[in-house]
């Protein structure tokens, strides 16, 4: 890949001509450059297919460039010629494999055919697809109990694919899904609930048009949700406030040269996206928002005193909500010196920003991981919910609560039953529908899958998609719990390190990708998936598939099924698979909210899946919206030594979650090399570290268990005290499987104690 190994501070803004020649040379890179651009003309529109990047909503799928560098990146991935063929599996064994690095294994191109693991040569060898299903259907039919299976799902499945395989796996006999959603909104689908009844957004995209105010929390939009730069830009620049919340100073957060404007890009000037960006402390969030709360409650009460219009909105808290007498003594008992120490704000900055949102008439509260992977993820949504709540912005126009999902899919592969909590609603439906009773006991999620595996009680892995090994936490011990399997069984579109992590047996089926065409038995076929605003709308692909060999993933899962359940199985898997409008029919009947689902489809744009809390409706256990009081500043007891820094993991600019498009990440300066920490010039003083010095970063462990990765590069960087931040996945090993948020046992990886150590190793080559 050739690019020197070099740290150079970026001063552009982000976007602009650097985005439009970063996509350019993702195409290139990838043989599809003419190609590349008819694909990305037909992306996010009617009739064409959905961006498989991230989950951010499209405006009605109408605009003619609603694409953005980093979508043209996923689109260019999965366009590439390379072709990961049966000869380039022949000339290496896993173990030679295993020495690539993860970009280097997904540049050896698309999957092609169906490969077996033979562990005579330690090759993947060519096996039939009825061979493949037989073994899966022999491996599961082998185990006496059916929780001895995983059914991992990444959350680029479609709807129609997430249907089928719940289904399957119920009918065979588990709820045991855990899901990538476990690793990343867990936090949210298992907080909001508590607070307002639902556990998705209650924003659309058209309220960023009327907020007055936008507040992101942990979130990295110019990187991991471009297109919402447009959303951000349009508020900037007629005047709304937004204000990050982030201990780096990101630079799409600062300020956007729009690609799609010619002005700014003819005159290379960019518009100003945050009026402040508050560098919070790793862990610090919490303690921010009591803080802002804080404000509110004084502001208030002088309001009231002085006979002036309140701040808080009293008739929204008192007709809709319930808890706010527990909420205003846990701020009153918060004292502001705790405020500013563990959120390393200063009161007076804290004061400036909750003016900011005091003034606004309409409000949205915005967040990402730096929220959720925290041992207090849930905690930390629900501090946000009750920041929303008291200033009455749910439910109402250009105000609300706006989790940015991660993958395309990830939230509507969960409203169609991908679930290791099912409720009854649904299981009594699956049991009214097809007649058979499905598993009434809760599954596995991603933290007690890998339990159970380490335990040695699970057998079989099955993987819809993603890239689970290198996803997990705790490598040392998760990978090697993986290699304990019977089998492993992963429907990808590129080779990944889950391939070469495997069981005894083990399998890869090679799938179709979103840009290519599906075809079946009555023709090409459009699957569905719902955005993070939960609009639901089709994706059809045009391209000719990567091979002929591949199956689409609906096909997969029936091909599964139909081996291992046989003619006891109550769902007709072919005719499903001859045509998805089939399985759309199924899902309206086992969830009435998609109700005329093919129909509703064929509108532009798709349709919107009702929000009980956009109506103010509150389907919680009090009936009302809840303030959840979160005790103390969510501290942690265990690590009090002084050297312990708190690390957290990011994404570069240049990859998709395990998938690494280059070694470098433009906006922060890091080019052809991943293995860098960031770190405070004080911090690195107070170590007697400098520029380039070598460190190792070990885990402060709680189980005398040694987690550590050697030799990484410091990279001085405005960044908080107290914290550090370093890349995902290479840093999973870091961090420890037990240290997950109770409630939604979402991994801490945005908070691992770290200690860092002079290095003796030399640099892992990359
Ligand atoms: N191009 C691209 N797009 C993607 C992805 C990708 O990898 N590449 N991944 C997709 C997926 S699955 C997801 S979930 C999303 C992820 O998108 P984001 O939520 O943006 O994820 P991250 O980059 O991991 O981290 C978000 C931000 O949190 C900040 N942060 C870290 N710790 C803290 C903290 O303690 N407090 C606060 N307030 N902030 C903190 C980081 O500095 C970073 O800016 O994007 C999706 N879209
Ligand atoms: N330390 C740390 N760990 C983290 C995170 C973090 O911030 N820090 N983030 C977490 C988050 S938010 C998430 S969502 C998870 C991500 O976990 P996953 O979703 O499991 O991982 P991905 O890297 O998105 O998966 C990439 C693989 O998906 C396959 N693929 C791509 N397109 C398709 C397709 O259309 N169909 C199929 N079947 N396969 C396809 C390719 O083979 C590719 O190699 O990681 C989590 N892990
Ligand atoms: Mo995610």
């Amino acid at each position: 890949m050739g690019v020197a190994k070099t740290i150079r501070p970026y001063h552009q803004p982000a976007g602009g001509w650097g985005a439009l020649k970063a996509m350019g040379t993702a195409l290139v890179e990838q043989h599809v450059a003419v190609h590349g651009m008819a694909t990305l003309a037909r992306m996010n529109q009617p009739g064409g297919f959905d961006c498989p990047g991230c989950g951010w909503a499209d405006p009605k799928h109408t605009s003619p460039f609603e694409y953005c560098e980093n979508g043209g990146k996923a689109v260019a991935w999965e366009m590439t010629t390379r072709r990961c063929t049966p000869a380039f599996f022949e000339s290496h064994t896993v173990s030679e494999l295993s020495a690539l690095n993860d970009y280097e294994l997904e540049m050896e191109g698309r999957l092609t055919h169906p490969m077996r693991y033979d562990a005579i040569s330690d090759r993947y060898l060519p096996v039939s697809w009825d061979e493949a299903f037989a073994l899966v259907g022999a491996h599961l039919n082998a185990l006496p109990d059916p929780n001895m299976a995983e059914f991992y799902t990444s959350g680029r499945a479609s709807n129609e694919a997430a249907f089928l395989y719940q289904l399957f796996a119920r009918e065979y006999g588990t709820n045991n899904f855990p899901d990538c959603s476990n690793m990343c909104h867990e936090a949210t689908s298992v907080g909001l609930p508590q607070s307002i009844g639902v556990g998705k957004g209650t924003v659309l995209l058209e309220d960023f048009a009327r907020a007055d105010c936008i507040f992101i929390f942990g979130q990295n939009p110019g990187t991991n949700s471009p297109r919402m730069m447009t959303e951000l830009r349009n508020a900037s620049r007629r005047g709304a406030t937004i204000m990050s919340f982030n201990p780096f100073r990101e630079r799409a957060l600062e300020r956007f040269q729009a690609p799609q404007s010619p002005v700014e890009m003819a005159t290379l000037s960019s518009t100003p996206i945050s009026s402040r960006l508050y560098q919070v402390k790793v862990g610090g969030d919490v303690a921010l928002i009591k803080g802002l709360m804080k404000c509110l409650l004084a502001a208030d009460e002088e309001a009231r005193a002085r006979e002036s219009a309140p701040v808080l909105d009293w008739d929204f808290i008192k007709g809709h909500t319930a808890g706010i007498e527990a909420l205003v003594a846990d701020l009153n008992a918060t004292s502001w010196s705790d405020v500013e120490r563990k959120s390393g704000i200063s009161r007076t900055e804290i004061e400036i920003a909750a003016q900011a949102y005091m003034k606004a008439e309409r409000a949205i509260l915005v967040y990402g991981m730096g929220i959720t992977q925290h041992r207090h993820g849930t905690q930390n949504v629900q501090q946000i919910a009750n920041l929303a709540l008291l200033r009455g912005n749910v439910g109402r126009e250009g105000a609300g609560i706006c989790p940015v999902r991660g993958h395309s899919n990830v939230q509507g592969d969960r409203t169609v039953g991908i679930t290791e909590t099912p409720s009854r609603a649904l299981l009594d439906a699956i049991e009214a529908r097809y007649g058979f009773s499905p598993p009434k006991a809760d599954g596995h999620n991603v933290v007690t899958a890998l339990e159970a595996m380490v335990r040695g009680e699970t057998k079989v892995f099955i993987g819809l998609g993603g890239n689970f090994a290198a996803a997990i936490p705790d490598w040392q011990l998760t990978q090697q719990a993986m290699r304990g399997l019977d089998l492993t069984v992963h429907i990808a579109t590129k080779l990944n390190r889950s391939h070469l992590v495997h069981g005894r047996d083990a399998l890869i089926l090679p799938c179709l990708g979103r840009t290519e065409i599906d075809m079946q038995a009555s023709g090409p076929q459009s699957v569905t998936v719902e955005d993070s605003m939960s609009m639901v709308h089709a994706s059809t692909g045009h391209n000719l598939p990567a091979s002929e060999n591949l199956k689409s993933e609906p096909a997969i899962i029936a091909g599964m099924a139909r081996a291992t359940l046989g003619h006891r199985s109550k769902v007709n898997w072919e005719a499903l698979t001859e045509d998805y409008a089939r399985i759309r029919e199924e899902i309206e009947a086992v969830f009435p909210i998609f109700q005329g689902y093919n129909a509703r489809i064929r509108e532009p744009g798709g349709f919107h899946l009702t929000s009980l809390a956009r109506e103010r409706i509150w389907a919680t256990a009090t009936g009302k919206a809840n303030f959840l009081v979160c005790d103390g500043l969510c501290e942690d007891p265990q690590v009090s030594e002084k050297d312990v820094l708190w690390l957290t993991t990011v994404r570069s600019h240049d990859q998709y979650n395990t998938t690494l498009y280059s070694l470098s990440d433009r906006y922060r300066g890091v080019y052809g090399q991943r293995d860098v920490i960031f770190l405070s010039q004080a911090e690195m003083d107070r170590r007697g570290l400098k520029a380039d010095d070598r460190v190792d970063i070990v885990t402060v462990s709680q189980d005398g268990v040694e987690r550590a990765v050697r030799a990484f590069r410091v990279v001085p960087y405005a960044f908080p005290e107290g914290g550090c931040a370093a890349y995902y996945p290479e840093t999973n090993p870091l961090v420890p499987l037990y240290a997950h948020d109770p409630q939604s046992f979402t991994p801490a990886s945005k908070g691992v104690p770290v200690r860092l150590v002079k290095s003796t190793a030399t640099p892992a080559v990359q």
